[in-house]
């Protein structure tokens, strides 16, 4: 695969999408060169939920976790380009207020482990998981960026 071409799953939590923060991630994400390929809003339900976060089932705040991302829409993206699952957690932040770093999104705008404004996929395995669990392939689009020839 062209290294250019890595894809990952962001999703703007409620939190996010309340607080009116969804341009703002946007924009991060694309001031820092990368392409969007795939976008939408709705109100998950509890079953993909569960789905989404299955590696947490068990867990004590499984319950509390699912209840509070299905508590409003949310804004699942997909976006591509070079190394993308590694740079967008850190575009993100560490998954604790406390040690995300000012600068990154959660550092700027969250203070609660439970209201971390947004997602991403954390390795290639679960970024192909959960593209395809909340995209269709003809949901995600293939486009060239010529105004890219600058940043790569
Ligand atoms: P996500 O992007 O939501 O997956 O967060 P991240 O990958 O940074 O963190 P992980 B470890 O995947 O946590 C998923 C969500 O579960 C919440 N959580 C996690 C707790 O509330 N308590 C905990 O002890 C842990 C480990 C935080 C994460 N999302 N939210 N909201
Ligand atoms: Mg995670």
């Amino acid at each position: 695969m062209d290294r250019r071409s890595q894809r990952t799953f962001i999703m703007v939590k409620p939190d996010g999408v309340q607080r009116k923060l969804v341009g703002e991630i946007i924009s991060r994400f694309e001031q820092r060169g990368y392409k969007l390929v795939a976008m939408k809003t709705l109100h998950a339900s509890p079953e993909l939920l569960r789905q989404h976060y299955a590696e947490h089932e068990g867990r004590s705040f499984f319950a509390s976790l699912i209840e509070y991302i299905g508590s409003g829409p949310v804004v699942p993206m997909v976006w591509e380009g070079t190394n993308v699952i590694e740079i967008s957690r850190k575009i993100i932040g560490a998954t604790k207020p406390a040690e995300s770093a000012p600068g990154t999104i959660r550092g700027d705008f969250a203070i609660e482990v439970g209201r971390n404004i947004v997602h991403g996929s954390d390795s290639e395995a679960s970024a192909q998981r959960e593209i395809a669990l909340w995209f269709r392939e003809e949901e995600l689009v293939s486009w060239n960026d010529h105004s890219s020839a600058w940043i790569y």
